[in-house]
């Protein structure tokens, strides 16, 4: 039985990478944090008693900010392939915590390296390596972009990005190491984190439509982004890490739409009028924005056999229909008169 072991287990694509693996009869470990209250809802369906002994999910503490413990954990799980899915990854955000968000995304990945060399060069195992890059890389670079495209990025979170790509080509030369960079452009899914653009739009408008909130804002509405559904970009992940050789792959759709078709769409679909109901605020603009995302993946497509199943609109209504569903269950919580928020 292969043996998987993924950082980020407990985000939107760990979730469903993780689902993937197992799928593909994979043991998988996941490394997660130790938080005050549960972090682990988005893998909680998998998760059975580590006393079963059918489980093939088991989880270890670990932060990829603590280099020793990333040492040990790879010691004890051994495993075949390993993917970095761990980041800060909210571009905003990467604004206020620049040096944070360069701790985890940057050092972080170099931190993983180390310790996959440390436990390549001990043990004599062949061990697999995927990095999760970002179409946040190419910034400011005009579309399409591809894996030729110069890296432009405009943030402190992609520059962090290019950082742990590097680390990763450098790794694979220096050292022979399997290291694959996916450069993923948007994914989004019901999973998707609630303070990304997409994923506010559909939970805000199921909100508004069951009467649970009148108004909500949003900054730049027309940049644009190549979104596909985060389910089918888990599998060129692994696809990625099944090659004869290591290399760098561009995942899209290749069609990008505004911010505000995304929401026009979202809209119409949610039968909500979001000209009465959406505002603007200053704080959700960025220093440095990019434009235009639009990704080139001919090569994944020609060397992986890869394409994306999901269409946008597709997208969009399997988005909203989660969210009014949500919004129906916390209106029957608030009904009964729970204080709840799911
Ligand atoms: P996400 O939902 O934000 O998940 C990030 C994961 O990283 C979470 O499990 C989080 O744990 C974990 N994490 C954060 N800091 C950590 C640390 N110091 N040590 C260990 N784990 C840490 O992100 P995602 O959308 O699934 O994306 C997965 C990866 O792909 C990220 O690296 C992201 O930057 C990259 N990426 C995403 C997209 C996209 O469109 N989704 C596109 C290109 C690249 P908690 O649950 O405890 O917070
Ligand atoms: O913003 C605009 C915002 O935060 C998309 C991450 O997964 O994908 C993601 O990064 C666009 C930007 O995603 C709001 O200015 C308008 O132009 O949903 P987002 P992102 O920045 O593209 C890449 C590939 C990653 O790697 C990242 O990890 O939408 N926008 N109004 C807004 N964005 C947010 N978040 N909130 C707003 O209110």
């Amino acid at each position: 039985m292969k043996k998987a072991l993924i950082t980020g287990i407990t985000g939107q694509d760990g979730s469903f990478l993780t689902e993937f693996l197992l799928d593909k009869g994979y043991q998988v470990h996941g490394i997660v944090r130790r938080a005050s209250t549960f972090n682990t809802d988005r893998i909680r369906h998998l998760y059975h008693d580590p006393h079963d002994p059918e489980t093939r999910l088991f989880l270890h503490y670990g932060d990829v900010t603590d280099a020793s413990g990333l040492r040990h954990v790879l010691e004890k799980v051994q495993p075949d392939e390993i993917y970095n899915l761990a980041a800060q990854s909210h571009v905003r955000v990467s604004f206020d915590q620049s040096e944070y968000t360069a701790d985890v995304v940057a050092t972080g990945a170099l931190r993983v390296l180390e310790a996959l060399r440390h436990h390549v060069h001990e043990s004599g195992r062949a061990v697999r390596y995927y990095q999760a890059g970002s179409s946040e890389m190419f910034g400011a670079a005009p579309p399409p972009q591809s894996e030729g495209t110069a890296f432009y990025p405009r943030s402190p979170y992609a520059v962090a990005k290019v950082a742990a790509h590097w680390y990763g080509v450098n790794y694979r030369e220096a050292y022979g190491l399997f290291v694959a960079n996916g450069i993923l452009f948007n994914h989004e899914s019901e999973r998707r984190g609630e303070t990304f653009v997409t994923r506010k739009i559909t939970r805000s408008l199921g909100r508004i439509k069951l009467g649970l909130m009148d108004k909500f804002y949003l900054g730049n509405l027309e940049s644009r982004r190549d979104w596909g559904y985060a389910g089918d970009y888990v599998e060129a992940m692994w696809l990625m890490l099944q090659q004869e050789a290591a290399g760098d792959y561009v995942v899209a759709t290749g069609e990008a739409h505004s911010v505000k078709e995304f929401l026009e769409l979202a809209a119409e679909y949610a039968g909500v009028d979001w000209t009465k109901c959406v505002g603007t605020d200053p704080r959700y603009f960025r220093p440095t924005e990019v434009d235009s995302l639009c990704g080139d993946s001919s090569r994944a497509r020609a060397k992986l056999g890869w394409k994306p199943k999901v269409s946008f609109p597709e997208l969009v209504r399997k988005m909203v229909d989660c969210d009014m569903e949500l919004a129906r269950r916390e209106r029957t919580l608030l009904a009964a008169g729970h204080a709840v928020h799911i």
